[in-house]
Parts: structure tokens; sequence; C-alpha cells
């Protein structure tokens, strides 16, 4: 028996779909979205708001008094005697034997520049598109500790991407507004050679004994810190022995950095992610996305802070022969280490200029690339095994931001001003068994519920309570056939550019405990703007995945042959990736 060409139980919506641009137009950009510049964090103390230029003019003059202090300090005999007793610098005969920096510590030197050049940008580019941070989960707007956008207007539907804010073109990494598709492939990829150059960087030093160079192995670090922090005040500087070994700030500073500061950044970078804090709930629930996201800032703020500190005293202290040691590992006053720094500084400044530019003329190769070196980790942990419980009612936000387009459609306005009667799901393609539901058949399903943490990819978190219909229900009804790999979830909504809402998602993960179709959010039916009458959840992946409006599930073999083919809206129009767990 044939089925007629009418029949809507098996009808695509594939043709509703636009196509993504393979090149930037920053005027048509995420929907002409409008300038909204970037403002200088603000940091709130109680009720207060303090703008973080203030530190300029404070800072002056605490550095000021500082020097005068220094000053006035080393006129003090006992000053004087505790600065003969601790010069600074802590000089073993081992150190004395072992001097000298070797050449692989110049390669992975200049190496880490041009990571870390490229992860603090493309860092202040995401954290830009959501620009707060927040101490709990619940990420409601005036509880953020820090802001770099004005207050957010009081509209209940104001979405987080309307919050997002614009960087300048060579500030962040690719500038511009919303672009935290691309610059995620920026940082996750440049996050990985980082992390490979800081392995090899541990198994040399311990493997060679350079690791004495900057881990102390003295108390004695203290009090020539302290020493070399009077000198350096009072403009009178230290000696300086850094071929033999470097002074107690050194030490103290590079020390925390390597050891501290680098690992810090890896786990609070983890904690950020949806699979793994879903199926680490315990440890999530206490370590929370958002203290992950604040602390990873700060150790945003400790490398910037000590990138500057730190270039500033190598060219105001010794300049040539400390350039002589860490660009060219000889202890001399020639002009070798002069001459290859600026060579490597003239590289940096290309990559830098270089950067954005390029990944507005190429953001498919930046995705495509970001996805072949990334992907196969972000697949990896698809496969852990997520289960409910780390949450309960009383966990549950009272806030929970808005985001995407929402439907606007005259189609969307009779479906909800007819109290959704009319409302079918379409669920067909490679299945055994297409059919149309409406929210009364759904309703008549086996009743799922789960209370999760929503991970947006713009940063901001919410736990809600989800009521539906389990996803392995539908699947049991349909009964897709063997060739079926993939399912897409179809929105009644269009996204920001026209062409309707869609996503991709891998069908083993339509039998995950938590993946579901929502029609209910903490016990009251879906709303207009949370995508009634229907939504996906699938918590081991980020926010954006999860389509609101569901009109459509189409079970396919490959996305590829779906919209522009990169596995869904986003990443047809955004440069997003498709498998989205960290
Ligand atoms: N149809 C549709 N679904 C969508 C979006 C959208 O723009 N259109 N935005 C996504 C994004 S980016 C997020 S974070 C969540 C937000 O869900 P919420 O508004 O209920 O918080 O919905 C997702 N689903
Ligand atoms: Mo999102």
């Amino acid at each position: 028996m044939t089925q007629p060409q009418h029949d809507t139980r098996t009808t695509s919506f594939r043709t509703e779909l636009t196509r993504g641009e393979d090149r930037i137009d920053t005027r048509t950009w995420a929907g002409g979205i409008p300038s909204r510049p970037a403002i200088a964090p603000r940091f709130r103390v109680g009720r207060r708001w303090f703008n973080i230029l203030w530190l300029l003019p404070i800072g002056f003059v605490v550095a000021l008094v500082g020097v005068a202090v220094a000053q006035w300090l080393r006129t003090l005999p006992a000053v004087q005697d505790f600065i003969a007793t601790y010069p600074g610098t802590i000089i073993t005969p081992q150190a004395e034997a072992d001097a000298g920096i070797p050449w692989w510590v110049n390669v992975q030197h200049f190496v880490n520049i041009m990571f870390m050049m490229f992860i603090i940008r493309s860092g202040w580019q995401i954290l830009a598109d959501h620009p707060r941070l927040y101490w709990t989960r619940h990420s409601r707007p005036g509880a953020e500790w820090m802001r770099m956008a004005p207050p957010s207007p009081d509209d209940p539907l104001w979405t987080a991407k309307q919050d997002c804010v614009e960087l300048p073109t060579h500030l962040g990494l690719p500038g511009g507004r919303h672009t935290i598709g691309l610059a995620r492939w920026w940082h996750l990829t440049m996050d990985l050679g980082w992390l490979l150059n800081g392995i090899v960087f541990y198994v040399l030093i311990f493997a060679t004994g350079h690791w004495q160079r900057i881990v102390p192995t003295s108390w004695e670090v203290f009090p020539q810190a302290l020493s070399t922090a009077i000198q350096y005040l009072s403009l009178d500087l230290p000696a300086e022995h850094g071929w033999v070994a470097y002074n107690g700030l050194q030490l103290l500073t590079y020390f925390v950095t390597v050891f501290v500061a680098a690992p810090l950044a890896l786990i609070t970078g983890l904690g950020m992610s949806p699979a793994l804090s879903t199926r680490f709930g315990r440890i999530s629930k206490v370590f929370s996305i958002q203290l992950a996201r604040s602390l990873h800032s700060l150790v945003m703020v400790w490398f910037v802070v000590f990138i500057v500190a730190h270039v500033t005293m190598v060219l105001i202290t010794a300049a040539v022969p400390n350039l002589n040691m860490m660009f060219a590992a000889r202890d001399s006053d020639g002009p070798v280490g002069v001459v290859v720094f600026g060579v490597a500084l003239a590289i940096i400044i290309a990559a830098w200029l270089w950067a954005t530019p390029f990944t507005r003329h190429h953001p498919r190769f930046v995705q495509r690339a970001g996805d072949t070196i990334v992907g196969p980790l972000q697949r990896q942990l698809e496969r852990l095994d997520v289960h409910p419980g780390t949450y309960d009612e009383k966990d549950i936000s009272d806030y929970f931001w808005h985001n995407g387009r929402f439907p606007d459609s005259q189609e969307y306005a009779d479906l909800r001003a007819g109290g959704f009667k009319d409302y079918r799901l379409r669920v067909n393609g490679l299945v055994d068994h297409p059919v149309e539901l409406s929210l009364a058949d759904l309703r008549a399903l086996p009743y799922h519920e789960q209370i999760t943490q929503h991970y947006c990819i713009q940063g901001w978190s919410g736990i809600a309570k989800w009521g539906g219909v389990s996803m392995s229900t539908i699947v049991d009804l349909v009964r897709p056939r063997p060739e079926a790999h993939w399912v897409i979830f179809y929105s009644i909504a269009e996204g920001s550019d026209g062409g309707i809402y869609y996503d991709a998602q891998p069908i083993e993960q339509m039998s995950s405990e938590l993946t579901m179709l929502a029609y209910d959010m903490n016990d009251e039916p879906l709303s207009y703007g949370h995508g009634a009458p229907l939504r996906l959840r699938n918590e081991l992946q980020l926010g954006f995945k999860h389509v609101k409006w569901v009109k459509g599930v189409e079970f396919v073999e490959d996305f590829r042959e779906v919209g522009s083919g990169t596995g869904g809206y986003n990443n047809d129009h955004e440069y997003f990736g498709y498998s989205q767990t960290i």
C-alpha cells in the first residue's frame, strides 16, 4: 500500500531551512544584531558598583606611596641589614653548576606566548557573549559580581543574546558581537596546544632538573621575595643573577603561574562542561559552573597581570641580558637576543593582526579545523552515562534566562490562541511507523520528569524541572530503521537569519535517561518564551541544542543532507559545532 504524496506524516521540514553563509558579512551577521559595545568591567561590592578604571588612578597613587615608603624603609638600618642578609636571590653551588637556560625553554616560552595570545583574546570574546559573572548557578541578573554590560532591562523576555556585548575587532577573537561559535574553536584548539606544550614543559623540567629554577625549595624564598619587592619599589634595583637563579619574587610568581594558575585554568575550564558536570553531579553541585566560570576569569586576570608585570620587569631591569637568556639561550650583552626577540615580536604581532580577518573570511575553515581537532574529544564526552538525582525541588532556580529568537509567525500565534489544540508533532524519516501526535497524545504517553541544570554556550546556567515524554518512548513508538543514525529536531520558530531553527543529535543519545521532549517546566505548562508547547532536553549538550517550539522529529542517515549540512541552525549560520559537551 503506497501512501499519498501529501501525507504530512512523511513530509520533511527540510524545505523550510535556509543555508548559512560561508563568509562573515558584519552588516548581516547574526540576523543583523545591532552594535552594543562592551563597557569597562564593573564590580559589585554589596549594592554598589565600581568601575575597574578607578584602579588606574588608585593604582598610580598606591605606587607613588609605595615607592616613597620603600625609599624611606631603605634608610633604616634594620632594613639595610635585612637586605644584606637576604639580597633577593638564593644562589646555591648546585644552581651555579647548573647555570643557564636551555634552548627548549626558549622555544617553549615563545610557543606559550603564541598560544596564550589566542587563548586570552578568544576567552574575552566568550566572556563578552554573556558579560556577567556570578557566584551561584542561578545566574540572576543583578546578582552578578562583575558585569561588562549595562544592567539588563526589566523585560521578562529579555534574551541572553540581546544581552551580549561587542568587543573591538582586534581585541576579542574574532571581535564583533555574538561570535562565540568561532571564538570557542580558537579557544579550545589553542587550549589543546597550550596543554600539550605545558605537559612537555613539565616532563622536561623534571627530567632535567630545571624544575629547581621555578620551584622554591626553602622557606627562605619569602624573605628573599620581600627583600626583592622592597628593592624594586625603592627603584634601586637588586643585582640580577637570572642566568644562575631567579630572585625570590620571580621564583614565587613563576611557580604560581606554572603550578597553580595553569592547572586551575584547566580544571575550571572543564568545570563548565554540561556533560562532565552532569556526569559528576556531586562535584558540580559544590563546584558549580558559575564558580568555575568566575574562577576561570580570575585565572585569566592573573595571567594578564602577570604578563604585563613580567614584560615590564624584563624590559626595565636588564633588558638585553634578559632577552639573550630567554630568546637566544645565552649569557651575554650582545645583540643576538634582541634580534631574535624582535623577530618573535613581529611574528606575534602579525599573528595577532591576521587572526580576526582570517576568521571572518574563512569561518567554515575555522569551524572544520576546530571540529577536526577538538571534536573527537567532545564526542568522547557524549559517551558519559548521565543520570538524574543531583538536584531536587529546592535547587530550582527562581530566574531562568530566555534565549534565541521567539516564534513570530501567524501560524504559531493561531496555534497558541487555540491552546495548541491543533498542534501536531510530526515524527518521521527512517522509521517503520511515522506518527503525528497531538499534545493530548503526548500527554497520554508515559510521563517522564527530571530536575537538571541548563548550560548555555554563552555561559549562563539555571536549574529547572522538566516534565514530558522520554525520547526513548518516542523511539519505541516509531521504530527507527537500522540506517537511521541521526535525529533532527525542527522548530516552529525561525532562527536569527530566517529559515526554521533545527538541530541534529546522535541516535545513541535518544536512549539516554536525560533526553526528553518537555511540555512542562516547573510543574506548569511550558511558557511561550521557554518553548511552548514542546521542547527538547538533552543534558549532555549545551543549551543551543535544546530546540524549543519543536514541530518535527526526523530520523536520518546523516545530518549532512540537512540544511547547510553542519548539524544545526547555529552550526550552519554561526559556525558552532554539532557535539557540544563542553
Ligand atoms: N527554536 C529555537 N530553539 C532554541 C533557540 C532558538 O533560538 N530557537 N535557542 C537555544 C538556546 S541558545 C538556548 S540557551 C535555549 C534557551 O532556552 P530557554 O529560553 O528556555 O532558556 O534554547 C535553545 N533553543
Ligand atoms: Mo544558548
